[in-house]
């Protein structure tokens, strides 16, 4: 077995940077076992606040907060944190040269009944500033919390998966990820139809056509409603994810956030081969313009990304 500790040393990447992402495993490791233990302990319901999108906060997305924060100050490379539930951006350790963009507890509206929910995290070079491109991102990754708890890490060159074992080490479990080219599963809010744009309507129509379709094979409809979830099974079997803008979600630019969603699912989506788009340009070439920035989101196997975009291109 291969340990990620052990991984990371091998890896051709500055040390300290290495270290960012063991950082990020260190708080997950620690999250999933504050989640296993939730009930019992009786860490759910609502914190009674609510965060900077208006959303009300659950217990939990606080907790995963302060345990990300309180790792991330012990690393003395990590300068600045954004983070989903924190209004603005953090300045830790001055002189560390990293910056940490996280969801530290995605899809916590799943958490009550006991459904997968993740960490997701990107990594950036803190003297580049707050609004980088996706494609500046020098690692991300997320931890989900399901039957197993899943660690999947990338550098932009590949995408790896570690699975936390008893002792709260990670160890190596697939390497060198591949997202398949083309897919018959697609994950979608279907109850947000009536909003979709004429794009999102094509595509979905012609899958739901099936064989008989022009796509001609039949198709299967998956919707966790945890982005962590549904990415994790689209880089294991392949897929499309869409979160597209719609006609409600259009005032905010979209629904997912850019820094710490769409960027890093969009870097461990495109190092396993898949692609990623707002539909009209390519997630990771986006310059951000404030750090909750909102953005449509499409991606996972190419086939599928390039049928919408083929829609898109069609408006
Ligand atoms: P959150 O960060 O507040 O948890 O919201 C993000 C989640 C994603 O995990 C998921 O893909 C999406 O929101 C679900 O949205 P919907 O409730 O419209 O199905
Ligand atoms: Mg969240």
């Amino acid at each position: 077995m291969t340990t990620l500790s052990d991984w990371l040393a091998a890896q051709p990447v500055d040390p300290k940077l290495a270290s960012v992402v063991a950082t990020m495993a260190a708080a997950s490791a620690e999250i999933a076992e504050v989640l296993r233990r939730a009930p019992i302990t009786g860490q759910t319901g609502l914190a009674g606040h609510t965060n900077v999108q208006g959303e009300a906060q659950k217990a939990l997305d606080v907790i995963s907060n302060d345990i990300v924060l309180n790792h991330i100050r012990h690393n003395p490379d990590i300068s600045l944190l954004v983070s989903e539930e924190l209004d603005e951006a953090v300045h830790i350790q001055n002189q560390g040269r990293f910056m940490v963009a996280t969801d530290p507890l995605d899809g916590s509206s799943n958490l009550d009944v006991n459904v997968t929910v993740g960490t997701i995290f990107s990594v950036l070079d803190a003297s580049k500033g707050l609004l980088q491109r996706g494609s500046s991102q020098l690692a991300a990754g997320y931890a989900a919390y399901g039957p197993a708890t899943s660690l999947v890490v990338t550098f932009g060159q590949s995408t790896t998966v570690f699975t936390l074992d008893a002792d709260g080490t990670f160890q190596l479990t697939q390497e060198g990820l591949q997202v398949s080219s083309s897919s018959g599963e697609y994950a979608i809010n279907t109850a947000r139809e009536r909003l979709w744009d004429a794009a999102t309507r094509g595509y979905v129509a012609e899958n739901v056509a099936g064989e008989t379709g022009p796509a001609g094979k039949r198709y299967n409809m998956r919707w966790v409603g945890s982005m962590v979830a549904d990415i994790h099974r689209i880089l294991m079997r392949g897929g499309i994810f869409m979160y597209p803008l719609d006609s409600e979600t259009v005032s905010k630019g979209g629904r997912l956030r850019l820094l710490y969603e769409a960027n890093p699912m969009a870097l461990l989506i495109e190092a396993a081969g898949g692609r990623s788009t707002t539909g009209r340009e390519r997630i990771l070439d986006l310059v951000p313009t404030g750090i909750h920035q909102r953005v449509p989101v499409i991606l996972g196997s190419a086939e599928e990304v390039t049928r919408v975009e083929g829609w898109y291109g069609r408006g």
